[in-house]
């Protein structure tokens, strides 16, 4: 999947609203993975289900053993191919009032060790008796006589279809299985499910589905692991006129009637061997554009309206170019005649890589320049990328189980840069992957709740064990990893072993240690020298959670590592079999000379290369290819911060980005002083570039936090106007006064930081220029700003007005009918100044026609965000909890980024009181999926109170003489 799914990507609007960045991000993130530990723990290796530990299971005192209660499907039957047929209504069924979809099946297998019992997946499905009062018919195909049904019944728990036979199947025979079933056609957004949309005045309905992890299950009955990949012949049934799509290109489609009903039937040409997860199938009234590539059909589908507004062709045109090089990258040519992609209104994750039909969110396909701005373009271009890379990596060639899920992702989620920077090659996208991945999760993985890439087989049994993979550790840190591996091994060898991997494995399943061995035969094929084998260096990767800081003494040669802790105090209670020690490749350099890849393979390592002399300085991890942080002895922090002051160009780019990043980390670490930190942005009068900015406003966020209702908010707002100035005037320059493009991405990304941040800091030329742009929008009602610019400018413009600007803001809102364009305005309209407009945004929120119910919690986690809006939000929720939490618990409401969103800012004695009379206060309704949450809160505030004790003074005391001079 796209992973949107599991958060949405920033790039680009990083700093748009200070306060609302990394820190929220961090928190949020930190609180999934705490829950997610606290889910890991609670599955006890003797429970019935694992199949791994028979003594423990003997011995434990349950209901039931039965070979349906196992999780993991017997090995007793493979499957040959699926005949499906699908009939998904698209109006209520008078009698039930439910949307439905009728199905029927036969699934032709082989059995291959004798068995008296089918088990196959079945989830809420409902089943029509059969001539033999069972819910099937099975029937031999070859070899010996199929034995009767004796009974047969659903297994809920672990989502079985059950049938007891009398007599056994034998090895080496094939048989088939008839079933005719229904199931609901909900909005659930997981199976076979439905979404709906306004066209004029007509709700429409899509039918669609989304099967991965594990809801193939509830489309059909099929034996729904990753490794009992399978040919699928599909049809759908539909309207006249509607489009049905599904894997394989459309095979014929013929008028049927039934019940009197003239009806048609789509059949598709039959899949490859694929694997359940990766079916889809839609039946819709949307429009489409398409082209060729080479011999592949190229399709786009969405709303018509979207598609005649040319929304569509953006993707249409990058898609060939996209896989055309991922072709190359591979050396295997796309397999499939077709690919089709198409934007879903209502979608859970960000897009899923189901093979030659992918499924999207609106945002991350469609493109329209008048409303979207160079950033939900990127995220197009890199999304298109991420899914098309799967077509090989996952699809072709598909992990064996769940547990290496991080690989698929990891992968995924690394090559989409190649994929984009190949799409948009001007952007210099593949540098961002530091900003959107390796950053990101550094935040996570610091934290001593973080957990493993890799997880055992045995570990990952049930759906929700599955899902709770798909996390920022297996997308964010994979792909850091894997962009590590191929950096020190060169693309050259890592492509190489990469394409003997898909060559042995396609249309099959490997875990991965075959990519290893493959990489491993790469490697002695070229002769290339590794400090230890592949697998070993990357078993301290994978093996164990977390990351090192590498400390270099530039006046004792020594090089040393540990396990980087974003709390010094934490206690790490998950033991590593490597004892958190790295084998590290260090990209270093000692001023501009680059110099030979330096291996840290022990915990310590004194060698004379590292020592230097005079304002030479060394810099380590260049382009911060390795998955690691670095600290230096004073004196060499010394002569890297003179060096940003006198020449900042000599340190590359990306590295200026993470010496501010490493920096305020080591600072929170409690390893440097926070004012060393803080001497990082000293230079930024003189930088001109996106990422060392972004990578400040990130790190400055958590003071804007801590202090903006304190005394240091003065000096620390006055400083940042003085440092940012300059590029305000930069941009002012470069664009004619405002009135063209920066022409490079980066700097598209960089005037919205200039922008926001002058702003916000009172630059009075910024407010005014905002505020001019918003009036004329309000007085012609023609909206000239710019789409990259919206974002800053409506909230800074709402920030300065009042109930005028709110109102328009709020009427635009109401009618847009552009995602993109309401999601800009829904967060702006938090920006106002005013408690009474706040009060009252706060109130709509709790009200589904004014915000819809997804919505709502980041609302009012934006509102929290304003220092005006903060106790609001706070009193608003506290308030209301009893009705929130009635009224929207379970569903996409999310209590715990409610709570972390509302109290981040918490760092007195007061409010921890009332966190904690909070907590007492509703002891008995409780919290749901936000009680940890509000542990974690209260752990936050005593932490945050804790860092503004040690560190207020010293920071308004440099503030303050920074602004002096
Ligand atoms: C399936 O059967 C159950 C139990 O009889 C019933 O509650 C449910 O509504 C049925 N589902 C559909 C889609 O008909
Ligand atoms: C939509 O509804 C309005 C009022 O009910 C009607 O006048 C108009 O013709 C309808 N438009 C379409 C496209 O059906
Ligand atoms: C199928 O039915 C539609 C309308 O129901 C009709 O217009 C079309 O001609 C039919 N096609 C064939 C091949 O009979
Ligand atoms: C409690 C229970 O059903 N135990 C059974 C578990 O499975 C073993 C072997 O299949 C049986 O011998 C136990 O009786
Ligand atoms: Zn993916």
């Amino acid at each position: 999947m796209g992973k949107g799914f599991y958060i949405s990507k920033g790039v680009g609007i990083v700093g748009v609203i200070l306060g609302a960045g990394a820190v929220a991000t961090i928190i949020a993130l930190s609180v999934v993975y705490s829950q997610e530990k606290a889910k890991n723990n609670e599955v006890k290796p003797t429970e019935p289900g694992t199949t791994t530990n028979p003594t423990a299971t003997a011995t434990t005192p349950t209901p039931s053993n039965e070979t349906w209660d196992q999780y993991r499907l017997p090995k007793t039957l493979e499957p040959i191919h699926y005949d499906v047929t699908l009939r998904p209504h698209l109006k209520r069924d008078p009698v039930n009032g439910l949307y439905i979809f009728t199905g029927e099946s036969t699934f032709h297998f082989k059995c291959v060790e004798d068995t008296d019992l089918i088990l196959i997946h079945s989830n809420k499905l409902n089943y029509t008796t059969q001539a033999n009062g069972h819910t099937a018919t099975l029937t031999s195909v070859s070899g010996a006589e199929a034995p009767q049904i004796k009974n047969s019944f659903l297994w809920d728990v672990t989502q079985y279809l059950v049938l007891q036979l009398n007599g056994k199947l034998t090895k080496d025979s094939e048989y088939k299985l008839y079933t005719k079933f229904h199931g609901e056609l909900a909005d659930d957004l997981g199976g076979f499910y439905r979404s709906e949309y306004k066209e004029g005045n007509e709700t429409k309905i899509v039918a669609t589905t989304q099967m991965q992890p594990t809801d193939a299950r509830k489309a059909f009955p099929c034996l729904d692991e990753p490794a009992m990949k399978s040919y699928f012949n599909i049809s759908l049934i539909h309207d006249y006129g509607m489009v049905a799509l599904s894997n394989g290109a459309e095979r014929e489609s013929v008028n049927i009637t039934i019940d009197g009903e003239k009806l048609v039937k789509t059949s598709f040409e039959m899949t490859e061997k694929m694997s359940t997860y990766l079916l889809a199938f839609v039946v819709c009234d949307f429009g489409y554009i398409e082209s060729t590539s080479d011999k592949t059909l190229i399709r786009i589908f969405a709303r018509k309206s979207a598609i005649n507004a040319g929304q569509g062709a953006y993707a249409l045109n990058k898609t060939g170019p996209i896989l055309k090089f991922f072709e190359k990258y591979y050396n295997s040519s796309y397999p499939l005649p077709k690919s089709d992609q198409i934007a879903l209104p209502d979608f859970n994750a960000g897009a899923m890589e189901n093979w030659g039909l992918i499924t999207y969110r609106e945002t991350a396909l469609l493109y329209d320049e008048r409303f979207s701005s160079n950033s939900n373009k990127e995220r197009i271009a890199t999304i298109i990328a991420h899914e098309l890379a799967h077509m090989w990596f996952g699809n072709l060639v598909t992990l064996r189980w769940w547990n290496d899920l991080w690989l698929n992702e990891g992968f995924a989620s690394y090559v989409e840069y190649l994929g984009g920077d190949n799409a948009e090659p001007d952007w210099g996208v593949k540098d961002l992957i530091v900003l959107s991945d390796v950053h990101r999760v550094f935040a996570v993985d610091a934290l001593a709740s973080s957990h493993p890439l890799s997880s055992k087989e045995e570990d990952i049994q049930k759906p929700e064990q599955i899902s709770e993979l798909f996390d920022a550790i297996s997308y964010s840190k994979g792909a850091s990893v894997l962009r590590m591996l191929s950096d020190f091994l060169t693309e050259e060898i890592f492509t190489m072993g990469l394409r003997t991997y898909l060559k042995e494995f396609a249309f099959g399943n490997a875990v991965y240690t075959d990519l290893w061995r493959h990489l491993q035969m790469a490697v002695n094929q070229t002769g290339t020298v590794l400090p230890d084998t592949l697998e070993n260096i990357m078993n301290t990767w994978v093996l164990q959670m977390g990351f090192p800081v590498v400390t270099i003494n530039t006046t004792t040669g020594e090089v040393r590592q540990q396990h980087f802790l974003l709390d010094p105090d934490s206690n790490v209670t998950t033991p590593s079999d490597y004892n958190y020690e790295w084998i590290v490749p260090m990209k270093w350099q000692k001023k501009e000379a680059v110099q030979p890849t330096f291996w840290l393979t022990k915990k310590s390592n004194s060698t004379e290369i590292m020592k230097v002399t005079g304002s030479d300085w060394v810099l380590a991890n260049i382009n911060v290819t390795g998955y690691y942080r670095v600290n230096y002895d004073d004196g060499n922090w010394d002569r890297l911060l003179n060096q940003l002051a006198t020449d900042h160009r000599i340190i590359p780019v990306i590295n200026r980005a993470q010496l501010v990043d490493d920096a305020f980390n080591l600072a929170r670490a409690k390893i440097i002083p926070t004012v060393w930190a803080l001497k990082t942005t000293t230079y930024l009068n003189k930088e001109l570039e996106y990422m060392p900015w972004a990578s400040a406003l990130n790190n400055l966020d958590f003071f804007s936090l801590m202090f903006d209702r304190s005394e240091v908010y003065g000096p620390m707002q006055d400083y940042l106007r003085k440092q940012v100035t300059p590029l305000f005037y930069h941009f002012k320059n470069i664009t004619g006064n405002w009135t063209n493009v920066p022409k490079g991405h980066m700097d598209q990304y960089n005037q919205v930081n200039a922008i926001s941040l002058s702003c916000k800091t009172g630059l009075e030329e910024c407010q005014d220029l905002v505020k001019s742009w918003f009036q004329q929008w309000m007085t012609t009602g023609n909206n000239s700003i710019h789409p990259n610019l919206r974002s800053t400018v409506y909230c800074n413009a709402i920030a300065a007005g009042g109930a005028k600007e709110w109102e328009f803001a709020w009427l635009e809102f109401k009618n847009s009918t552009i995602a993109s364009e309401a999601e800009k305005l829904r967060s702006a309209l938090s920006c106002t100044k005013q408690p009474w407009l706040l009060n009252r945004y706060l109130e709509y929120t709790l009200d589904p026609n004014s915000i819809r119910k997804q919505d709502a919690t980041s609302t009012i986690v934006y509102i929290a965000n304003n220092v005006v809006g903060q106790p609001l939000a706070w009193d608003f929720v506290r308030d209301r909890w009893y009705y929130i939490f009635t009224e929207y618990g379970g569903g996409s409401f999310s209590f715990s980024n409610l709570i972390n969103g509302i109290t981040k800012r918490f760092s007195t004695e007061f409010e921890l009181k009332e966190l904690r009379q909070f907590k007492e206060d509703n002891s008995d309704e409780g919290f749901g999926s936000g009680t940890l949450a509000v542990d974690q809160s209260i752990e936050r505030t005593i932490a945050n109170m804790k860092w503004i004790a040690e560190n207020e003074e010293n920071v308004l005391e440099w503030f303050r003489a920074e602004t002096k001079a």
